[in-house]
């Protein structure tokens, strides 16, 4: 399953962190469940077989409402069993390298914070690029922020689809209308909350908003 500009529409990214009580399944199902476009599981801390057993199930789950799955950083989970993609940034996994494993049919996106990176990364085959962290964020420790200007360098620098990250929310999400992003990818914004499905439509509903004040 490639992706579509659409498919980028509300991305979520999952956190470990913000658990309380929950599982990850479920948190992901209440963000399906709300209309999340894209899924990217990222795992900091699970041990290999964990990581793979819940990886299998929550690309079921995504499965059944159509939307793409994607590994951060992990291509050898990714490959194991069988994702749509993988995320990968700057540091990890060389572009090339991960597309020569995966193949022409699976989704890779890239992390970008400047134009060149963006073009490497474009050039070298990436599907979509995650750019970030546009808006401070205290979801990780070690973000680089990047511009709006920058951003909106980057989209017209590129013609695949580029979603913003790092700390967006319903509160600021207009603020990116103008850059040119098909998307937003979001953690806090999403899985802090105790209704994540309510979440997820409020915030798609305002990123729709967004891109269409883009376009006109
Ligand atoms: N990459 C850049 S910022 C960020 C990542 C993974 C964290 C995004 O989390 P939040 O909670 O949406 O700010
Ligand atoms: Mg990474």
């Amino acid at each position: 399953m490639k992706c579509d500009k659409k498919d980028l529409l509300l991305y979520a990214v999952t956190d470990r962190s913000w658990l309380k009580g929950k599982t990850l399944y479920q948190q992901v199902e209440e963000a399906l469940k709300g209309g999340t476009t894209f899924v990217q599981l990222r795992e900091k801390t699970l041990d290999e077989a964990t990581f793979l057993k819940e990886a299998i199930q929550i690309k079921e789950l995504c499965k059944m409402y159509n939307v793409p799955f994607v590994i951060n950083d992990n291509i050898e989970i990714a490959l194991a069993m069988n994702a749509d993609g993988v995320h990968i940034g700057q540091s990890d996994m060389a572009l090339t390298k991960a597309r020569a494993k995966l193949g022409p049919d699976k989704i890779i996106g890239v992390s970008a914070q400047t134009v060149e990176q963006a073009l490497e990364a474009q050039e070298k085959g990436a599907d979509y690029l995650g750019v970030g962290a546009v808006f401070l964020t205290g979801t990780k420790a070690d973000a680089v922020e990047v511009s709006h200007e920058t951003l909106k360098a980057i989209c017209r620098a590129v013609s695949i689809p580029v979603v913003a990250i790092g700390g967006i929310s319903e509160a600021n999400v207009m603020q990116l209308s103008g850059t040119g992003i098909c998307g937003v990818a979001v953690i806090s914004a999403i899985f802090s909350k105790q209704d994540i499905t309510k979440a997820s439509i409020d915030l798609k509903e305002k990123v729709q908003e967004m891109v269409e004040c883009d376009v006109l």
